[in-house]
């Protein structure tokens, strides 16, 4: 009713006009009750899911058309809703910040690679609540195309599960059994392209004009010439270029989009009928019990001549418009935008000005993430701090996810005014980056490997495990050739130092499968035909139930590095200071080595540091006062240490602390 009224009176008349015309309809399938909540919700996001949507498509002479069928898959998204699902949104209706609680822990997984089929996950739960997991992200779900897939990332249908990992109603009993442990179930959706065996693919393959319009395809390469003039290559290394010619493609054979590999075929977004099946899929894949949607590959959605073709305006409408419509059928969905882009073109996938709110509640922080990597190389906080300073910040209602590891490679997509700012050449610095986490340069710990190293341009990215570019595989070699085992010493503190700063942090922090117990590289990636081209597997290891089994032995480095995590994770979760809603700050601290950030809140402030150096440290003593602790100050994780020594605050090699104190805002 009150959100009729605050509509402008172009969109009033044009919900009227819906409501008329389906309204007999949505009597017909719905109980009473339901078809009230129905309209609320849809006069509540109404204006929101309209104005992108006219945006987009609304020149076109069947925009009227194309909003009445978007319009039915709402109302069949919304009746096929189950239940429980139902009563979730209406709690999490009533708990708006439920994503962004202190106890909120994510962990991401692949299920073949932790478990066996989803059932087998299902059974490994016990194991990740001893975690405290309250967020589990679940890859490669969907059926791939058979042989190559990217990792699962091209699917050949959204409608089915991978056939190797069981059936839909294993997901829909994994979603269940998630829930009723209080974690919530996030999945790729991957739309920026589909396989090229999808059905759709093949049907535009056999020339169907109809599903020809449902990707970007070419007869001749004058468009794809002109496009290229501006494009980047995103896997330069195995599949160079932006287009694949199809000989076999309508007839004479066409040129393809494929931003990545030749087989994961570009979907034209600019076709509303694109757009309505992907939010087909989108209600489905919630309806079946998942809980956040991870939109894989987001800044790619729209290509526009003479720029990169990422991060376009009509990209955030895209998003806006599915974010108005999710929240009709399933409020209890939140969007997870996977763009990893510059901080300020990363606003935007969370909203800014107005559209704040309007677009995806989650975002990955890849710059808190490539910054603790280079400060662990440098031994220096400046970069990480620098870049804290600088950072838009986040608002009400959205939250970044902080991370060390994920499945993908680490590419040093610090922008090149904060590498100046501190003093550093750009190039310089990332070429010092790659030789040092390849272990290239003296002196270096770490054992990573290139990604996609680009000979033209001298750049490349980085994989390999947490524990292996910290330096734990180097020095268990070490020690086995008789070496000094302070270096074992030296890798765990690394890792629970990076791990320590995201769990520091508000948000969601992700634990990447494996992490917890310092899992190697596995090189075996190379012996397959599948896999080999694809250094990213060299960090994609086959969980160790092994190493797993001795992770309550505090004398293992499986038991030290599990019970340190679990430490920090159930030190963060039992205390408000964590919480998303608080003053984020950064501080510049007297000792270079030291990152510095700090919260407030009204129930208490929070002064995190840590030290990336491996010699002891310490900073100046009114650090918290700066932080806006007026009183006495406690740390979090050793309440019985003293917190000064000899008049300054103290950190102990690749030390953390988490201060805690009272103080205004
Ligand atoms: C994502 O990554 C996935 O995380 C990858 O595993 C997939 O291969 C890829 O999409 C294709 O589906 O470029 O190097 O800004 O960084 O979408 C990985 C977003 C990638 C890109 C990201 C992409």
């Amino acid at each position: 009713m009150h959100n009729l009224l605050q509509m402008s009176a172009e969109n009033r008349t044009a919900f009227e006009r819906f409501r008329e015309r389906h309204a007999h309809r949505v009597a017909k399938r719905f109980e009473p009750l339901d078809a009230d909540v129905f309209w609320l919700r849809l006069e509540r996001w109404f204006e929101d899911a309209r104005s992108p949507l006219l945006a987009l498509y609304g020149e076109r002479l069947d925009a009227t058309e194309q909003g009445d069928a978007i319009f039915d898959c709402v109302v069949d998204g919304y009746l096929s809703r189950p239940a429980p699902l139902r009563l979730l949104d209406l709690e999490r209706q009533m708990t708006p910040d439920w994503f962004e609680r202190s106890n909120m822990i994510g962990y991401v997984l692949y299920p073949q690679r932790f478990a066996g089929t989803l059932s087998d996950v299902q059974d490994r739960l016990d194991y990740l609540d001893e975690l405290h997991i309250s967020y589990l992200h679940i890859m490669s779900l969907l059926k791939p195309r058979p042989g190559k897939n990217d990792g699962g990332y091209a699917i050949m249908d959204y409608r089915a599960v991978a056939p190797e990992l069981g059936t839909l109603e294993d997901l829909r009993a994994l979603a269940t059994a998630l829930r009723e442990r209080g974690i919530s179930l996030c999945i790729d959706l991957v739309l920026n392209h589909t396989a090229r065996e999808h059905d759709w693919a093949r049907r535009a393959r056999a020339g169907e004009p109809e599903y020809l319009d449902y990707y970007l395809t070419f007869p001749d390469r004058e468009l794809p010439d002109a496009f290229e003039q501006t494009l980047p290559e995103i896997f330069p290394d195995e599949a160079p270029g932006n287009f694949t010619f199809v000989p076999d493609m309508a007839a004479g054979g066409r040129w393809v989009w494929t931003t990545f590999y030749e087989y994961q075929w570009d979907l034209n977004y600019a076709n509303p009928a694109v757009f309505r099946e992907m939010l087909s899929i989108m209600c489905f894949l919630a309806n079946q019990g998942v809980d956040v949607l991870r939109l894989d590959a987001a800044p790619f959605l729209w290509k526009r001549q003479g720029t990169n073709c990422q991060n376009q305006p009509e990209v955030h409408l895209l998003i806006q418009a599915y974010r108005a419509l999710m929240r009709i059928i399933a409020p209890g969905v939140i969007f997870k935008a996977e763009a990893i882009v510059p901080p300020d073109d990363l606003l935007q996938y969370i909203g800014v000005k107005a559209s704040v709110g309007k677009r995806s509640e989650l975002a990955y922080n890849n710059q808190f993430m490539v910054n603790i990597w280079s400060g662990l190389a440098t031994r220096k906080a400046s970069l990480a701090t620098a870049a804290m300073h600088m950072a838009p910040r986040l608002l009400l209602g959205s939250c970044a996810l902080h991370y060390v590891r994920c499945h993908d490679d680490i590419g040093w997509a610090m922008t090149d005014q904060m590498l100046l700012q501190i003093g550093e050449d750009p190039h310089a610095h990332r070429q010092f980056l790659n030789d040092f986490y390849t272990g290239r340069f003296p002196g270096s710990f770490a054992r990573g490997e290139f990604f996609q190293f680009n000979p033209r341009t001298g750049d490349a990215r980085i994989s390999g495990t947490t524990a292996s570019l910290a330096g734990l595989e180097q020095a268990l070699e070490n020690s086995m050739q008789g070496g000094d085992t302070a270096e074992i010493d030296l890798a765990i503190r690394r890792i629970l130092l990076l791990y320590g700063l995201i769990l520091g942090r508000a948000g969601i922090p992700l634990i990447y499968m494996g992490d917890e117990l310092g899992l190697l590289n596995d090189p075996s990636y190379k012996d397959h035909p599948e896999y080999a081209q694809d250094s990213r597997w060299l960090h994609r290891p086959v969980m160790d139930w092994h190493k797993a089994s001795r992770r309550h032995d505090p004398n293992t480095i499986e038991g030290r590095l599990f019970g340190g995590l679990v430490k920090l994770i159930e030190t963060r979760r039992t205390h408000p200071h964590f919480h998303n809603f608080g003053l984020f700050q950064a501080l510049w601290s007297d000792n270079p080595h030291i990152l510095a950030f700090a919260r407030r809140r009204h129930d208490g402030h929070l002064l995190v540091l840590g030290n990336f150096s491996e010699h002891p440290q310490s900073v100046q003593p009114d650090l918290p006062h700066h932080a806006g602790i007026d009183g006495p100050v406690a740390d979090l994780l050793a309440p019985n240490d003293p917190i000064l020594h000899a008049g300054r605050i103290h950190l102990q090699s690749y030390g953390l602390r988490w201060l805690v104190g009272e103080g205004s805002i």
